[in-house]
């Protein structure tokens, strides 16, 4: 990849995988294959869901409601999680198999107690911005080639404010995996981000045996 290239690789951390609070099936089996694709990158930046104990997207601060039950939160549709990715704790960490090494930057988000981020450009009630917008600006990148956990929530919504602020932008569908609740979720995210203008690829287009 040239310079006007980034790979962000979102939210590879313990609370994501089988063992974690909010498990996605299959979620540190994508290590081995980013560990690969960042090879292939100069610009690398990884992003790290980061929140304060008691935030709003956890159930727990909402008595009664159970995980995957929904409530509004500053005019949006908040999807209610299991308490994860608590600001210092083990889930929070990235996973110890991810090469951090050429990672330039990591970014955290979700840190404001009273809203969610699953964008690593702002958060869902779109008011502010985390600065990766800028960060990829003053990079000059052009294009961002996106991999990590959900699929059908961090990865899409990054890959959805990327494409609103310009960006050319990729999901590499192998390198990523998802939540997929409800059923079909997965599906229709990825038809409305291709109907977007994204592009699904799958590594083989980037890794060589
Ligand atoms: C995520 C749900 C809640 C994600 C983060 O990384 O996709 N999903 N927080
Ligand atoms: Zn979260």
């Amino acid at each position: 990849m040239g310079n006007k290239e980034a790979l962000l690789i979102i939210d590879v951390q313990n609370d994501f995988c089988p063992e974690g609070a909010l498990p996605v099936p299959e979620g540190d089996r994508i290590v081995p294959l980013i560990n690969q694709l960042m090879q292939g990158f100069d610009i690398i930046i990884a992003t790290q869901d980061w929140h304060p104990p008691g935030h709003k997207s956890f159930a727990s601060a909402h008595p009664g409601k159970e995980p995957f039950e929904t409530v509004d939160l500053q005019g949006t549709v908040q999807v209610l999680w299991s308490d994860h990715c608590v600001q210092g704790s083990r889930g929070a960490q990235l996973l110890s198999g991810l090469d951090t090494k050429p990672i330039r930057m990591i970014l955290r988000k979700g840190m404001n107690p009273e809203v969610d981020s699953y964008s690593g450009f702002r958060d869902n009630s779109k008011t502010t911005i985390t600065g990766l917008d800028g960060c990829l600006k003053a990079l000059g990148i052009e294009h961002i080639y996106l991999v990590g956990l959900a699929t059908d929530f961090c990865v899409y919504f990054t890959a959805m404010d990327g494409l609103e602020n310009g960006y050319k932008v990729t999901i590499i569908l192998d390198a990523t995996r998802g939540i997929n609740v409800p059923e079909g979720s997965m599906e229709e995210k990825l038809t409305r981000f291709r109907n977007s203008g994204g592009i699904v690829a799958n590594s083989d287009w980037f890794v060589h045996p």
